[in-house]
This record gives structure tokens, sequence and C-alpha cells, in this order.
């Protein structure tokens, strides 16, 4: 607040900060420059956590992670054009996997815009953002920041949470009013995000659905996890007795231990299940669409519980959609279901659980192999101990085959402790989304990247050592993507599309910035490094040496490239 003459002002910057701070934001994931510098000095001044990164695609994955994580809107801050359009990918991976967020960017001279005169970083943001983002918003007067704000924040975390653009000319941070009018101004958002409860048809319908079937199966989804219905969840699981299978995201809503827990007989029930009841989890392509040949020939009837009502029918014929927030749904089911409840046939579980014990047997030695070079299940299965005795931890996760064994083979514990490449496959959200981990949650990190993956965003372990953050990144280095093996077939002196340096040190990179660093060359040693890593609470990274033949070609979906007619060459 300034004062001029008699009147007091307050100016777009601070009622930009009062506005958040209003609705409970208190940390912002930002790159500095024109015009938003002094908006991150003063918000660091007013007592928010002002975290800033190396390049804004990263702030733009940790704000997106931490909207998952809290159910609040993660906010990442960027300048105009280059900033902006750096941010728009995790802007629109947030809209694609349903997290709550918003890409705040600064803009220029909307008069020299909109007449393409050629302003500094000039470009209609607002244009390009709309498209991939829940909604998109301009504010351009003083008085209008605090409603600007609130519509930002319920766009973003009502009905389907997703992405929301807000844009900031640096015109409207200069701008004055008097301030208790700014102060008046302001709109704390009651409820952001209401209940919606299923209606009461469509819970019956469900429940005569689920009544009816023979091999019924439940599938969890990333927005059970998100919803934090927790108590809710486990207990329709568990009161329905049915096989339930985890999402990647959704693992350790219940822990992987559980008796139902279907995940190591995963190819089993989606085969051979009559009736699926899917929980805040979409049939897109990570459920083969929910037909073809992963489905097996069994005609299906699916319940499907979504807060979003156009998902239903999406990809194929939903028999009872139940449209609402998964814990009224979860709640309402759970209600109908009565007192006399009738378990799934025998049969149907026995056989469920059977092939899910030899499952788990066969891979047991494969687990505990020493090999040097190490292979992904020596070395994971490692990991996979480490987890098991710090289940608070969070696991990061990305590349091909370090993402596909890592998810089948690290067991999580407890709900919303594995983040990873999510609806798209990103490659990049590692230390991004290891920051906002460690700085929303305050428990440490364990990252689990690829090569390949990691160095999308390597750079920020500058940022991690900088805010001294608990993370241990773990590089799978096999030398390349997929595998360090490709050669060229010309003979040439360039190395193959897919190959890195051989023998890459990054452990190096971390021990630059001050942080620890590991080389481990065998499942022993890595297992020593991260303990120790953990242990010490600062940031580190192991590089752990991995046989650059162990990959295959795009780790568990190579059936998703495209073939050609001509002979490999
Ligand atoms: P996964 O990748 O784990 O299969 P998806 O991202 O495909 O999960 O699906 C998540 C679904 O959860 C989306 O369709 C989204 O609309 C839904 N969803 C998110 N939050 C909620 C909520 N609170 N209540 C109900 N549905 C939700
Ligand atoms: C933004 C394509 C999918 S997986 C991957 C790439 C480049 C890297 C795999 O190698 P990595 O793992 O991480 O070393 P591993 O264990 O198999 O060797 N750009 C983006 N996203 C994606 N998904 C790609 C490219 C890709
Ligand atoms: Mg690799």
């Amino acid at each position: 607040m300034a004062d001029s003459g008699n009147e007091v002002l307050t100016d777009g910057f601070h009622l930009v900060i009062d506005a958040l701070k209003l609705n409970d934001i208190n940390t912002i994931y930002n790159v500095p420059g024109i015009p938003i510098t002094d908006l991150g000095r003063f918000m660091q001044a007013e007592g928010m956590r002002v975290l800033s990164f190396r390049h804004e695609q990263h702030a733009g994955y940790a704000a997106a992670i931490a909207g998952f994580l809290t159910k609040k809107p993660g906010i990442c801050m960027t300048v105009s054009a280059p900033g902006f359009l750096n941010g728009l990918t995790a802007l629109a991976h947030a809209t694609t996997n349903c997290f709550p967020m918003i890409l705040m960017s600064g803009s220029s001279e909307r008069e020299i815009v909109d007449l393409q005169q050629g302003d500094y970083e000039e470009m209609d943001q607002l244009a390009i953002a709309k498209p991939l983002c829940k909604a998109a918003y301009r504010i351009l007067h003083a008085e209008d920041i605090g409603i600007g704000i609130a519509r930002a924040i319920r766009a973003a975390v009502s009905g389907r949470p997703g992405g929301v653009y807000l844009d900031v000319p640096a015109k409207l941070l200069g701008q004055t009013m008097n301030a208790e009018a700014g102060a008046n101004s302001l709109v704390k958002v009651i409820d952001a995000a209401p209940r919606q409860i299923p209606a009461p048809e469509a819970v019956k319908r469900a429940i005569d659905v689920l009544k009816g079937a023979k091999r019924p199966l439940i599938i969890l989804g990333k927005g059970a996890a998100y919803a934090q219905a927790d108590d809710a969840i486990r207990a329709i699981v568990e009161k329905s007795g049915i096989p339930y299978l985890p999402m990647s995201m959704a693992k350790g809503l219940l822990p992987d231990t559980h008796p139902q827990s279907a995940g190591p007989a995963r190819s089993l029930v989606l085969k051979e299940s009559d009736t699926v009841m899917m929980i805040g989890a979409r049939l897109n392509w990570l459920l083969s669409h929910g037909k073809g040949k992963s489905w097996g020939d069994q005609p299906k009837k699916f319940v499907h519980i979504d807060i979003e009502p156009k998902e239903m029918d999406s990809n194929v014929e939903i028999a009872a959609p139940v449209v609402g927030d998964i814990g009224s749904c979860v709640e309402a089911l759970l209600d109908a279901m009565g007192d006399d409840w009738k378990a799934p046939p025998k049969d149907w579980t026995d056989a469920v659980y059977a092939k899910k014990d030899a499952n788990i047997e066969r891979m047991a030695p494969r687990l505990q192999n020493n090999n040097v070079p190490m292979d992904y299940h020596g070395a994971l299965g490692a990991l996979r101990t480490i987890i098991a005795e710090r289940p608070d931890s969070i696991l990061v996760n990305e590349g091909a085959n370090t993402l596909d064994f890592a998810r089948s083979i690290i067991d999580m514990h407890k709900p919303r402790k594995r983040l990873d490449v999510g609806t798209w496959g990103v490659m990049g959200i590692g230390m991004g989304q290891a920051i906002a981990a460690a700085v929303e949650t305050g428990h440490p990190v364990l990252a689990v990247e690829g090569d390949s993956a990691f160095g999308f965003s390597g750079m920020e372990i500058e940022t991690i050592c900088r805010y001294n953050l608990p993370v241990c990144v773990v590089v799978f280095n096999n030398g390349g993507i997929y595998r360090g093996t490709d050669v060229n077939p010309t003979g040439g002196a360039d190395v193959a599309p897919t190959v890195f340096v051989k023998d890459a040190r990054y452990d190096k990179m971390m021990e630059a910035f001050g942080g620890l660093g590991f080389n481990a060359t065998s499942p022993d040693e890595l297992k020593r490094a991260v303990n120790e890593a953990m242990d010490s609470g600062k940031p580190a990274l192991v590089n752990a040496v991995i046989n650059p033949e162990a990959g295959t070609e795009s780790g568990r979906i190579g059936n998703l490239n495209p073939q050609s007619v001509v002979a490999k060459k």
C-alpha cells in the first residue's frame, strides 16, 4: 500500500497477491522476467513461497502435480510470449490429465498486440491458450483482479479439474486503486469444487449391474487418487469383495500388497471379467479403449463413475453411468449395497488370485539378481525394497523401460505416492514433479528416471540443490532411448539416433551444484547409495549403470510404432 496525499493506494501487483492469499494459495512455481519479476519479489516479501525454475516447462509440471496432490490449483507464473509458450505444454498436460492448474503469464500491451505493431514479446496469448485448457481469462482492470482470480480457481478445480490460463498484462500490474476499494474487490471462493451427488436411479442401476456379475472387476484411476476419498474407496473394494486393478497413479490407493489387488493378473482380469466398475479412470489408449484383443471375447458390462458426463460412452457402451464426484458416488454405492451384499463367485476370485500368485512367484528370483551390469529387474528389485521400507516417500517415474518395469515391480503402499508420465506418456515431468512433491508434502522423493527422460528436465537439479530439497534422483543409465546398442547402418561418424554418450556420469552433474553424487554398478551398490542419499535428506543423484542391451523398443508399448514395408538396413 502507498500513501498518495490523503488516499491510501494499492496496485495490481498487490491485488494479485492478496487475491491468491485470500484463497489459500501460497506457493508459486515460476521463472522471473519482464513483466513479472517484481511480482515474484513482492510475493516472497508477502510471505508466499516462490520457487524459481530454470525453464517454465518444469515450473508448469510442478504446478500441475501440485494440483493433483493438493486439490488446489497449482500456479505457474511466466513472462510473455516465449515464457508463456514454454509453460503451455504443462498447461495442456494438466488439462489432459485432469489436474487443476493455473498458468498465469505476463503479456504485452493489448493495443499494440492487437494491431500487430511488434511489441516486446508480442503474442496473442489468450487465443493461443484457449484450445489447450478448460478456460482462459484476461484481466484488464485492477478492480477485476479479485473476480478474475476467483474465476480461474473455480474453473480449475470444479467439475473435471484441468488447466486454466490467466493473462496478466504488464499494464495491469502497475495500475493503482484505492486500497480499501481494492480490498473490498477481492473474492474468496466458497466451496470451489462443490460435491456432485449422483442420481439415486443411477446408483440403483449400478448396483443391479454389479449384482448380476459373475466375474466382476474394479478399475481405479488417478481420478480416484485425486478425489482423496481413500477410506470410502477402500471400503467399497473390501465390502464388494471384487478384485481391483489400479492404474499407474492409482497404485497405493489400497496397498499393492492388498489381497484383492489384481495388478499382477492384469491380462487375465481384463480378458475374463464380465463386469467392470471404473472409478476415476478413462477407457482411453491406456486401457485399449475398452475393447479389442486385450479385453477378450467376453461381452462386458461397464459401470462408470466419473464427474464428467461426456466421458460416458466415450469408447464403449456404459451400462450404468454414475455421474458425480467420486466421494459422493462411492458412498452412495456403499449405502445401496446394503448389509446382505454377496461376494463374487469364488471360482472367479480363486482364478484371479491363483494367477496373481503364480506371476509373483515367477518374478521373485529375477528381482533378486545381482547382475553386473544391472538389468531392470535387479536394479528395480533393490528400489522396491527401499520404497517398502520408506512407504511415505514419493516415487516419481519416467522413461520407457524404466517406467514400465518400475510400474509393475515397485509396490506402492499409500495413496498418491506414485507420480508419473500420465495420460500422454510425456517425457520431462521428472524434476518438476519431484520438486513440487517435496515442496507440497514435505516427504522425501525418489525419482526413478530413464537417462533420456532425465535429460528433458536435468538442469532443474540446480533448483533442487538451491532449495535443498530431499530428492534422490536415480538415473537408469543404459546409454540411450530404449537401448544403448543401436548402430548407424551407414557406418558414418554419427551414432544412431537413439544412442547417447557412453559411460556418462550423471552423478557429476549433481555434484556440480553441491548435491551428493553416487555411481552404482550393482543392485547392492544401488541400494546402499539410495539409502545413504535418502537418510541424508539432501539432494542426491545416483548414476545407475544399466546393461545397454536390457531394454526393449518403446518398453511395453512397442506395438504402437508404425511399421514400414521397406526392410530395415
Ligand atoms: P487413469 O489415467 O489413471 O486411467 P484418467 O486420467 O484417464 O485416469 O481418468 C481420470 C478421471 O477421473 C477423469 O475422467 C476425470 O474426469 C475423473 N475425475 C477426476 N476427479 C474426479 C472426482 N473428484 N470425482 C469424479 N471423477 C473425477
Ligand atoms: C516430450 C518419446 C518415449 S520414451 C522416451 C522418449 C524419448 C525415452 C526412453 O528412454 P529412457 O528410458 O528414458 O532412457 P529407457 O529405460 O527405456 O532407456 N518427447 C516427449 N515425450 C515422449 N514420450 C517422447 C519424446 C519417448
Ligand atoms: Mg535409457
